[in-house]
């Protein structure tokens, strides 16, 4: 397996000689100023919001501390950033990290008991910021924790959205969508920035001018320019030395909009729109890996790539003025996912049309300032926008796209000559029916490196997304594989797991991950194993209470905690687990005394409001659930829970309780999967195919600490060639067969006979397409496997051990190492 690029490891022991330090009579006092001053109350009448918010205030006032002296330091040395262009940042909370962070959570635990508050009590108050959906959105709160951690000068750049993602009730077994309002009573970590809001034109024409010399000249006259305001979020690295800012745009009315408009006379008024400029920023699109198409999505996009560039060329022209030979050096743009890539014929716009840089200048400038991560392979997710919604929305992009299309086909020409099924395929235009632009060929062509973001991923992007691209470009196609963030998924949520590795092997992992595998000489100590299954069983315990606490399902801690936390999707098949749940409890009624270890099974998951069959597996879950938790037959042996409103909080409460972690998508179609991660982290053990990162977790911890069953991709491609046919194996499995037909009767829905239906016609005359059938056998017998590992007690404390001592790789600290060397080029910024 690939090692981490060596570097110099931050030391957790340097973290507090700064002169940014708290003492606990330091923290005690600001905290009660704060309640004060800033909140208007005292220490009788506060409630825990109220102590959430002075702790938070007495917090902030270091992190601006560091904010400022970062900022002076960058800006003193010019240095050359990442700029981190993502739709979406999902943080969780920021209260607990920041003290992480600053080695102050002890002395703030302490100094709060002194006030006779609880810390943990307060940290429950902090609504969690879920500006995104999933996976990507996650992955991008992780980098920018990396990225100041490590002390690289980067800038993350984003959407302020009023409403980030839907809060999820279960009513009755369905989800229910209710708004998520996480600014509500205001956020403590915000900084609004008037100093530099930005103005973004929109919709309207372009008037073609011959200047002198017979150039032309392009001008766009926007129909409506809307505000882009600026709101700072410091991103405090682990050591507290670098803090970065993530900057999120809101857009707003612009005070004086439409004087163009107005002046064109009649002209524009065909070509006007009026979108309420508040809108945009307003809501997240709840869609996971689907591409909505919806026109005030393009708009989102374009408000906040147009308002981040133009940013970066204020902030580049203070130190270069108009030369801009030098900006590809000091400016790179990170694009996750083609959300953003709308940015490439921005740039262009800009050095184009009002930097009046000739056309191969500018592509020269812009074509070594992008990079372009891809995080799917999956069709559906694959963003094409029509050509007549540019148009309207962005006039003079369109023409710039069709040029970047032009020019690029030209060279399609020269290297496939006369090959027009090449160029059709390879074209930033599809001609279908609807002309639509690719985002991803555009993303491919206007940038330097593209990036998968796992091992199998990167090689599937290769040889079948983009092949032509790769004979094209030999070697702009490269691998980063995803990691996460320790101090989040090791340090902060899993207390006790970490003061017992910290006995073990010190306290410098958090910032150098592969010291973990110092733990794996332990793996089979017997006094080792009682501790550290000591701890699992300590945070089931944990999770018991929250579950009973959420749902009112008593579970025994003694049973394996079996999780699968992730958005629901059919790809990643918790229908596969569910058929699974409802074969064991067939067993357990046939026979009273079928040999299994009790088992809690464990779902989190959030189904995009559009899709149906995603809400109905959601359904189907809960209502099996409902049947055998009150089954007295079996529910000794299986309970089966749904937590509601899965999100970063609720999975650091998961995580550090999970003994088995389900990463069971069909091979191929889960580009890396970020969640495997984290629960082997903390001692989960996987049962899992080969897809994605699953392949590299096994590559580090081993054939004999992994459960891997199923279809490869190799075999995936080949049984879906030959035709895939779910009736075969339907009539030929007798128990998946009478699991299948239980769901059309009304056993799980009394009263409602059909009631989960779709679900297994979705897996039968649906045609099955995620393969659910052909790889039940397999699961079935790797949970048979599984569940006889776990009852040799020494060899699961094993195992365990060796998932934590093997995960060194998966820091995204490695990821951020990667990017430096194979793409950004940065160098280290100390801040002193
Ligand atoms: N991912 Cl395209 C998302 O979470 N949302 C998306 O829209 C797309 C991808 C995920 C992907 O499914 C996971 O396998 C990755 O681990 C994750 O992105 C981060 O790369």
């Amino acid at each position: 397996s690939s090692k981490a690029t060596p570097r110099k490891s931050v030391k957790a022991q340097t973290i507090n000689t700064s002169e940014a330090s708290y003492s606990k009579a330091d923290i005690k006092q600001a905290i009660v100023r704060h309640l004060h001053s800033t909140l208007g109350t005292d220490e009788n009448k506060a409630d825990n919001h109220a102590w959430w918010k002075a702790t938070s205030a007495a917090m902030q006032e270091l992190v601006l501390e560091r904010l400022r002296t970062t900022q002076k330091t960058h800006y003193m040395n010019d240095t050359r950033a990442v700029h981190y262009f993502s739709a979406e940042f999902l943080m969780g909370r920021l209260l607990s990290n920041n003290m992480h962070n600053f080695n102050l959570f002890e002395t703030a635990d302490a100094a709060l008991k002194e006030l006779g508050v609880e810390l943990a009590d307060v940290l429950e108050e902090e609504p969690d910021m879920a500006l995104g959906n999933g996976g990507l959105g996650r992955l991008a709160a992780c980098f920018i924790d990396s990225l100041a951690t490590m002390e690289l000068p980067a800038i993350g750049y984003g959407i302020h959205y009023e409403h980030g993602l839907f809060r999820q009730e279960i009513k009755n077994g369905a989800q229910i969508e209710r708004p998520d309002s996480w600014r509500d009573y205001g956020n403590p970590w915000e900084i609004c920035r008037p100093e530099s809001i930005q103005e973004v034109p929109l919709f309207g024409y372009v008037e073609t001018k011959y200047g002198e010399n017979g150039r032309v000249q392009k001008e766009w006259h926007p129909g409506n320019i809307v505000k882009g305001v600026p709101w700072d979020i410091p991103i405090v690295g682990y050591g507290a030395k670098t803090v970065n800012v993530l900057r999120l745009w809101q857009s707003e009315s612009s005070d004086y909009f439409n004087w163009d408009v107005f002046n064109s006379g009649g002209y524009v008024d065909a070509q006007r729109e009026n979108i309420q400029a508040e809108t945009i920023s307003k809501v997240l699109y709840p869609n996971d890996e689907t591409e909505a198409g919806k026109e005030l999505r393009l708009i989102q996009q374009y408000f906040f790539c147009a308002c981040s560039l133009k940013d970066i060329i204020r902030r580049y022209k203070r130190a270069h003025g108009d030369d801009w030979s030098r900006f590809s050096e000091q400016v790179v743009i990170q694009l996750n996912d083609t959300h953003p890539a709308i940015a490439i014929p921005e740039l262009m716009r800009i050095l184009v049309d009002r930097a009046e840089l000739d056309w191969d200048t500018a592509w020269g400038i812009c074509s070594k300032t992008f990079a372009y991560t891809n995080h799917t392979l999956l069709p559906e997710a694959l963003e094409r926008w029509p050509v007549r919604m540019i148009e309207k929305i962005l006039p003079r992009h369109i023409e710039i796209i069709y040029e970047i299309n032009h020019r690029f086909l030209t060279l399609v020409e020269k290297k496939w000559p006369g090959d027009n099924v090449m160029k059709a395929k390879l074209s930033i235009i599809e001609e279908s029916t609807e002309k639509m632009v690719r985002m991803g060929n555009l993303s491919v062509i206007g940038s330097f490196a593209v990036n998968g973001v796992a091992e199998i991923h990167s090689k599937l992007v290769k040889e079948n997304l983009f092949p032509e691209f790769e004979e094209l470009w030999p070697g702009k196609l490269t691998n980063v594989t995803n990691g996460i963030t320790p101090r989040r998924w090791l340090k902060a949520c899993n207390p006790l797991l970490s003061e017992l590795i910290g006995k073990k092997i010190g306290d410098d992992w958090p910032s150098d991950l592969p010291r973990l595998d110092k733990l794996s000489e332990f793996a089979d100590n017997k006094t080792f194993q009682n501790q550290f299954m000591k701890v699992k069983q300590k945070n089931k315990e944990a999770l018991a209470a929250e579950i009973k606490h959420q749902t009112g399902i008593s579970v025994d801690t003694k049973a394996i905690f079996d999780i699968q936390i992730k958005r629901l999707h059919e790809y990643k098949r918790q229908h596969l687990n569910l058929l699974h749940i409802m074969a064991l409890y067939r067993r357990l009624l046939e026979n009273p005394d079928y040999d299994m270890h009790p088992r809690v099974f464990i779902f989190g998951a959030k189904a995009a409001p559009g899709y149906t069959l995603a809400k109905d597996i959601i359904f189907a879950i809960n209502k099996v659930a409902d049947k055998i938790n009150n089954d007295p037959r079996v529910n000794h042996k299986i309970k089966v829970v749904f937590l509601p409103n899965y999100r970063v909080s609720l999975a650091e409460k998961m995580i550090p309780a999970a003994d088995v972690s389900q990463q069971i998508s069909t091979a191929g179609k889960e580009a890396s999967g970020t969640g495997n991660m984290k629960l082997a982290l903390n001692g989960a053990v996987t049962i899992g195919t080969l897809d994605g990162a699953n392949i590299e977790i096994a590559e580090e911890v081993g054939d004999d600490n992994i459960f891997i069953f199923g279809m490869t991709v190799d075999e995936v491609t080949k049984l879906s060639t030959k035709g895939y046919n779910p009736y075969d194996i339907y009539y030929q499995n007798k128990e998946l067969k009478a699991v299948l037909d239980w769901l059309d009767s009304d056993y799980f829905t009394p009263g409602q006979p059909g009631a989960l239906s779709s679900l297994k016609n979705s897996m039968l005359s649906g045609g099955d397409p995620y393969m659910c059938l052909a790889d039940f056998e397999s699961y079935s017998e790797a949970n048979k496997a599984l569940d006889s590992a776990y009852r040799d007690k020494p060899r699961w404390a094993k195992m365990a051990i060796l998932n934590t001592a093997k995960m060194g790789k998966f820091t995204s600290d490695r990821s951020i190492a990667d990017y430096v060397e194979r793409i950004w080029k940065l160098t280290p910024c100390e801040v002193n």
